[in-house]
C-alpha cells in the first residue's frame, strides 16, 4: 500500500488499530467491520467529486458517473427498506435527524422522544443538543422494568402536543412497536419519526418489524447492523415534485421537503465515495446471506444474554430480543466506567451505560452496554458467546483481581485468534 512508504505515522496507527480490533472482543453494539468491497469503495476516487444537488440536477458539470453511483444507491435503499424515497446523503446519522426536524419544523416547536438516558439518541431532545434547544423537547422514559410506557408516552403527548415524536434508541434491548407510537402520533398530529439506526440491518434482514410503512419518516446510519460505512439515509413514501421547489409543510410533501432539507438547506456536496461504499453495503444486505447475519446477531446476542444471566448478572428487561442488552452492575457494587476500563484492559470493547433511573451520573453509570453485531461479522456463533458471558461475569466480579484479568485476558486472545480480521489487509 503506498501509505506503507508516504506516511509511516498514519500507516503505523492504522496497523495498531487493526491488530488491536484483531486482538479484541468489539462489543459495542453501533459498531461492525465491514467488508473489502465496502473499504474498496470507501477508499475510492469517489471522494474527488464535488456534485452538490440530485442525479441529474447538479450544480457541477462532470456528474454523468457520480450520478449513476447515487441512483443505484438510491434504487438498493428502496429495494431493501421497501420505501418509495431514499436520500442517501446524509453525513451521519445526527445531521440526518438535523435534517427532518428542518424539514418537518420551526424553531421552538415541540418535539417527543426518549431520554437519552433511557435509550434514546442527542438528537432525540437532548437539553444541550441542538434538538433540545432549538426545540422545545420533551422527552420520555419507561418503566422500572426498563420496557417503554405506552401510557407515558401518549400522556405526555396528549399534554404537549408536540408536532414531531421520535422513536428508535440506541440502548433498548427490545421490539418496538411502530404502530402504538403511530397511533399516538395520528391522536396528537404529529409527524411520526423512526431512527432505526441500530436495527436496520435486522429490518432487513426481517429480525425486527419496520416501520417503514408505517412512519412518516424514517433515519437510519448505515455502518451498524447494516455493516456499511459511517453515513446515513433517510427514507420516506411519496413522490419529489418536480423541480425540487418550496412546498408546504404535508405528510405527501415529505420526501420533497427532506431534499430540499439536506441541499439547500444544510449540506453541501455528497460524499460519493461513501455513496458507493452505501450502494455496496445495500447489495451485500439484500443477499439471502445477510439474513443469516441478521438471524445469527439474534441468537448471538439472546446465547450471550443467557450466559450472563447465569453467572448471575442482572440485563435491563431481563434479557433481549435484538442485538444489544445493558447490564445493570449495580448489585456488584461496580460502576459501569470502572467495568469499562477494566474490559478494554483485557481486550474486551463495551461502553458505560446508564440503566432505567440510574441512581448514578451518565459519565459514571450503573451499567455496561453490549452487542453481537460485530462479533457476529467475524463469524463467531452460541457457544462462543456462552463463554464471552462467562469471561465478562468472571471479570466484573473480580474487578481487582491483576491475576484473574491476565488468565481471562489469555482467553480473549485464544478466541480472537481463531476468528482472523481483515487477513490480507497491513498497512505498514
Ligand atoms: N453513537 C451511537 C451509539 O453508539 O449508539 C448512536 O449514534
Amino acid at each position: 500500500m503506498n501509505i506503507s512508504t508516504t506516511d509511516k505515522e498514519i500507516a503505523n496507527y492504522l496497523q495498531e488499530e487493526l491488530e488491536r480490533s484483531q486482538n479484541g472482543l468489539e462489543m459495542i453494539p453501533s459498531e461492525n467491520f465491514v467488508s473489502e468491497a465496502v473499504l474498496d469503495a470507501l477508499g475510492s476516487i469517489g471522494t474527488n467529486k464535488y456534485s452538490e444537488g440530485y442525479p441529474g440536477k447538479r450544480y457541477y458539470g462532470g456528474c454523468q458517473v457520480v450520478d449513476k453511483i447515487e441512483l443505484l444507491a438510491i434504487e438498493r435503499a428502496k429495494q431493501a427498506f421497501n420505501v418509495d424515497h431514499a436520500n442517501v446523503q446524509p453525513y451521519s446519522g445526527s445531521p440526518a435527524n438535523l435534517a427532518v426536524y428542518y424539514a418537518l419544523l420551526d424553531p421552538g416547536d415541540t418535539v417527543l422522544g426518549a431520554n437519552l438516558s433511557f435509550g434514546g439518541h442527542m438528537t432525540h431532545g437532548l437539553k444541550v443538543n441542538f434538538s433540545g434547544t432549538l426545540y422545545n423537547a420533551v422527552n420520555y422514559t419507561a418503566k422500572k422494568d426498563g420496557y417503554l410506557d405506552f401510557n407515558e408516552i401518549r400522556s405526555l403527548a396528549l399534554k404537549h402536543k408536540p408536532k414531531l415524536i421520535i422513536a428508535g434508541f440506541t440502548a433498548y434491548p427490545r421490539i418496538i412497536d411502530w404502530q402504538k407510537f403511530r397511533d399516538i402520533a395520528d391522536e396528537v398530529g404529529a409527524f411520526f419519526l423512526a431512527d432505526i439506526a441500530h436495527i436496520a440491518g435486522l429490518i432487513i434482514g426481517e429480525e425486527h418489524p419496520s416501520p417503514c410503512r408505517i412512519a412518516d419518516v424514517i433515519t437510519t446510519t448505515t455502518h451498524k447492523t447494516l455493516r456499511g460505512p459511517r453515513g446515513a439515509m433517510i427514507l420516506s413514501n411519496g413522490k419529489v415534485s418536480n423541480p425540487i421547489k418550496k412546498v408546504p409543510r404535508t405528510k405527501e410533501n415529505i420526501p420533497t421537503l427532506i431534499d430540499r432539507a439536506i441541499i439547500p438547506g444544510l449540506q453541501g456536496g455528497p460524499h460519493n465515495h461513501t455513496t458507493a461504499a452505501i450502494a455496496v453495503a445495500l447489495s451485500e444486505a439484500l443477499k439471502p446471506e445477510f439474513k443469516n447475519y441478521a438471524k445469527q446477531i439474534v441468537l448471538n446476542a439472546k446465547a450471550l444474554a443467557k450466559s450472563m444471566i447465569d453467572e448471575g448478572l442482572e440485563l435491563v428487561t431481563g434479557g433481549t430480543d435484538n442485538h444489544l442488552m445493558i447490564a445493570d452492575l449495580s448489585n456488584l457494587n461496580v460502576s459501569g466506567k470502572d467495568a469499562e476500563h477494566n474490559l478494554d484492559e483485557i481486550g474486551i470493547t463495551v461502553n458505560k451505560n446508564t440503566v432505567p433511573f440510574d441512581s448514578r451520573s451518565p459519565f459514571d453509570p450503573s451499567g455496561i452496554r453490549l452487542g453481537t453485531p460485530a462479533l457476529t461479522s467475524r463469524g463467531m456463533k452460541e457457544d462462543d458467546m456462552k463463554l464471552i458471558g462467562q469471561l465478562i461475569a468472571r471479570l466484573v466480579k473480580n474487578i481487582n483481581d491483576n491475576n484473574i484479568k491476565e488468565e481471562i485476558k489469555k482467553q480473549v486472545l485464544e478466541l480472537t485468534n481463531k476468528y482472523p480480521l481483515y487477513p490480507g489487509i497491513k498497512y505498514n
